[in-house]
């Protein structure tokens, strides 16, 4: 490539987004030999933001299992035997005491995640009361609770919920191959809703679930035809629950995913681009891959709804190793004390890591 077309490519790093990419110009994105790839979304990435910090969120499963939907990925739906252990709603103060723990651990945002197609009424009620008792933390909170009609939305945002977190999953054509029970359509709408009821969105979809790479721009087309785009857009790899219909689906190649961070990152130059599900399974190449593909975000602390996640100590490693840091909040007011609780667990862990190195060099000499 010329300095000349590095250049050009630089200035286009600082376009405002765009909402109408065709699908064949996100193919000809995905078809671009992979470092030019990933020059152009590290590019896009430090025009927006800070290369090395990365949201930090940690989930926790509300209420678990026994969901009506048949979602093919899913470990929590009804209709597949995974023998998951099925939990009715938590208690407020059990999911309090999580968020404080997480807030302790580092995270900035604390995401509850519901089995359900939709919440009931008599639910929400106890659910707006867990997002204002977390919010009082000083942590950000997201909800994702299936779907939301406009009143059940504008009822969680005045509660105070940040994100609510709804995915697309896949593309449209693929869709109906993976859930048969709610339309893509139902989705838009509750995303359009969540945006009406004035909260941020979080919004992305699973890779590896046997789709075409087509299905992967045309996944990425629609979200970015989103307006505004998604705050925050997760990226899963699928995690292969025994039991559920995709537990043996063939593995995606982990340069497509990290292809597929680089588009999603140069679709929607200013969203959080949330390296989500199947971290445990990947190694830390992938991840670094990842974060260098423009993904700044991650699920942070040893499990994600039901399934695991790399422990915490390993992502502090992992942060230490190439140099991370988490991203400090701009509107929380224990901005400083959240900021220090993760510096802070990431500087001990790499002087602890040091002294170990050193105690290794000394025995060597
Ligand atoms: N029931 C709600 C819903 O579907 O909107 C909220 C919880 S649901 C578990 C949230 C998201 O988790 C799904 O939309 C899906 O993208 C992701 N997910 C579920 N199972 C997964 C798996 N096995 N691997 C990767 N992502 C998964
Ligand atoms: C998202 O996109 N991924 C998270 C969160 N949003 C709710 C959930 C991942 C679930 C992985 C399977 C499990 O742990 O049950
Ligand atoms: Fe239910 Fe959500 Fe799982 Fe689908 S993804 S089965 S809606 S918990």
């Amino acid at each position: 490539m010329s300095d000349l077309m590095h250049a050009t490519q630089a200035d286009e790093a600082r376009k405002p987004p765009r909402h109408d990419w065709s699908l064949g110009e996100i193919e000809a994105l995905f078809a671009l030999p992979f470092n030019d790839l990933l020059f152009r979304a590290q590019q896009v990435h430090r025009a927006h933001f800070d290369a090395n910090a990365v949201q930090v969120s940690t989930l926790l499963s509300i209420k678990t299992g026994a969901c009506p939907e048949d979602c093919k990925y899913c470990p929590q739906s009804g209709h597949y035997a995974t023998g998951l252990d099925k939990e009715k709603l938590l208690e407020i103060e059990k999911v309090v005491a999580q968020a404080k723990a997480a807030q302790e651990a580092g995270a900035s945002r604390f995401c509850m995640g519901a089995a359900w197609r939709s919440p009931r009424e008599k639910d929400l009620d106890v659910v707006l009361e867990m997002v204002s008792q977390v919010k009082a933390l000083g942590l950000e909170t997201c909800m994702t609770l299936g779907m939301v009609d406009g009143a059940q939305a504008s009822r969680l945002a005045a509660a105070g919920l940040d994100y609510y977190n709804h995915n697309l999953d896949t593309s449209p054509d693929y869709y109906g191959e993976i859930i048969t029970t709610r339309t893509y359509a139902d989705r838009l709408e509750t995303l359009a809703n969540v945006r009406e009821a004035g909260m941020k969105v979080c919004s992305g979809g699973i890779l590896g679930m046997g789709e075409a790479p087509r299905d992967r721009a045309a996944l990425l087309q629609q979200l970015a035809r989103l307006e505004p785009h998604p705050e925050s857009v997760p990226i899963n790899m699928l995690v292969k629950v025994p039991g559920t219909p995709l537990e043996n689906v063939e593995d995606l190649d982990p340069i497509e995913f990290i292809r597929a961070i680089a588009v999603a990152r140069i679709l929607m130059p200013a969203s959080h681009v949330r390296l989500s599900a199947g971290r445990e399974q990947m190694d830390e190449s992938t991840q670094a891959l990842a974060f260098l593909a423009g993904a700044n975000s991650i699920f942070y602390g040893d499990r994600l709804l039901t399934t695991g996640n790399p422990q915490a100590t390993r992502d502090r490693a992992l942060f230490a190793k190439l140099g991370l840091h988490p991203e400090r909040r701009s509107t929380c007011q224990d901005d400083a004390q959240q900021q220090s609780s993760l510096e802070g667990a990431l500087a001990r862990q790499t002087s602890q890591a040091r002294s170990a190195a050193l105690a290794y060099d000394a025995t060597q000499a």
